[in-house]
């Protein structure tokens, strides 16, 4: 019997092996036990749970596919079930991890010196240093290459001034992995909380991802040594690297979200009883719950297949962009026809359809917005960029 309940309609958990099985159940676990309970208090009150931290660090979520430092060197595959069973609690839960592993200490082993890589990985795979990533600016994310922040070299260190926004974890980093134009090009620096002229100020008044901390960055001719930039990143495609390791989980994670809402919505429809019996025997309900099963199936067979791509190395950046807007696509249009099954009281915090809806509005915006991966897919087809 196709499993509908998990759902696993396709029996995707037969293309798993034991080790994957065995991660996913964990941060499963996890996520029933420590983020649920809190998640929708967190939410409401615009909180960031970092009472998490540190377990999520006891369980090898950050950098897990990194090797050495004291990471798990764990398979794509595995991190995208982490990022899926995250997301499935909180997009903003998902997001932490995924800066942290995919933007931070990514960037630090690809692109960092020896030095840099002693001296933070082993401390972020523990969470003892939190990191952020700066690539946007006000006035426009889409286009980095066009970036206004600037690094002069003056003497022996670089002097950074610029600002960048929306930066997840912003205010709560020890480190900020910063992306700036100089005369050579883009090039990434390290920028340590408390150094002068760097300064954070967070974004208040969001509708979406309320468990997350997102700020601004300024830097007002704040001094950095040259062992702080990253000696390897030279050029534009540095940070874009980094972008497909983060929207490689993010397809994951989609995925997770449209789980979430599912499940909450077919108990609903089980137990709500309308015109004399469960909405459960209701044609139109039929339908409507067959089509998101049908949808999240298909988000599930393409990131599990864009993992074992990017296992066998691969994958293309252009195949992550279409799953990263798919399953984005996906998630949301299943968190708003839960939302809506619900009645009335989908819209309450206490239903997570609208939770998971309102946060995907951003997850659908950041990591390159749902066009922007349209363009990214239609210049592979055609060869013309369209931007
Ligand atoms: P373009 O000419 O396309 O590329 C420049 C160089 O980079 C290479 N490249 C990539 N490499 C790896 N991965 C990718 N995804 C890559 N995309 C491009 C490319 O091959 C080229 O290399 P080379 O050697 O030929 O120089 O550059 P472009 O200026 O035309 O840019 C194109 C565009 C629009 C696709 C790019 O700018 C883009 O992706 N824009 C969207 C920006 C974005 O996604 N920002 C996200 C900010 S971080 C964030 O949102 C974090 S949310 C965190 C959370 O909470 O989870
Ligand atoms: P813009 O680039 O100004 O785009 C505006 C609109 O124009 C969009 O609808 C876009 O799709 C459309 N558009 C753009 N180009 C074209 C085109 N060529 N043709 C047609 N339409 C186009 N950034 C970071 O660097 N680090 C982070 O940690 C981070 N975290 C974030 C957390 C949250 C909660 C949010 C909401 C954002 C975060 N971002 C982060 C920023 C995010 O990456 C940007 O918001 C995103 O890249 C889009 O940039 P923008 O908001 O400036 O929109």
């Amino acid at each position: 019997m196709p499993d509908t309940k998990t759902p696993d309609f396709y029996n995707i958990d037969s293309l798993l092996t034991d080790d994957e099985r065995q991660v996913r159940d964990t941060v499963a676990r996890f996520v029933d036990d420590r983020v649920l309970p809190i998640i929708a208090d967190c939410f409401e009150h615009e909180r960031f749970p970092t009472e998490l931290i540190p377990e999520m660090a006891e369980l090898g979520l950050f950098g897990p596919t990194l090797k050495d430092y004291g990471c798990a060197g764990l398979n794509n595959v595995a991190y995208g079930l982490i990022m899926q069973e995250l997301e499935r609690g909180d997009s903003g839960i998902r997001s932490f991890a995924s800066v942290q592993s995919g933007l931070v200490m990514y960037p630090i082993h690809t692109y960092g010196s020896d030095e840099q890589k002693n001296r933070w990985l082993p401390q972020m795979a523990k969470a003892k240093a939190i990191g952020c990533f700066g690539l946007t600016e006000p006035d426009g994310g889409s286009d980095p290459g066009t970036m206004k922040t600037r690094a002069e070299k003056k003497g022996g260190d670089w002097v950074l001034n610029g600002a960048k926004m929306w930066i997840t974890s912003g205010s709560v980093a020890e480190v900020a992995v910063v992306w700036v134009m100089t005369e050579h090009g883009v090039r990434g620096f390290l920028v340590e909380k408390g150094i002068p002229g760097y300064t954070t100020r967070d974004i208040p008044h969001k509708f979406s991802l309320r468990a997350s901390v997102t700020s601004e960055l300024f830097f007002d001719n704040c001094r950095i040594p040259e062992s702080n930039r990253l000696p390897k990143a030279e050029g534009l495609g540095a940070p874009l690297s980094c972008l497909t390791q983060a929207r490689y989980g993010i397809a994951w994670g989609g995925v997770g979200a449209a789980i979430a809402c599912y499940r909450e919505t077919l108990e609903f429809c089980r137990q709500r009883i309308l015109f004399g019996s469960p909405l459960i025997n209701k044609q139109h309900m039929q339908v409507r719950l067959a089509d998101i099963l049908r949808r999240i199936t298909l988000g599930q067979l393409l990131a599990l297949q864009l993992g074992r791509l990017k296992d066998e190395g691969t994958m293309h950046h252009t195949q992550v962009s279409m799953a990263k807007w798919n399953n984005v696509r996906m998630g949301l249009d299943v968190a708003r026809e839960c939302r809506d099954i619900l009645g009335a009281g989908g819209i309450s915090v206490e239903c997570c359809p609208v939770r998971h809806m309102l946060n995907l509005e951003s997850v659908i915006t950041y990591e390159g917005t749902e066009t922007i991966h349209q363009l990214i897919v239609g210049r592979e087809i055609t060869g013309v960029a369209a931007f």
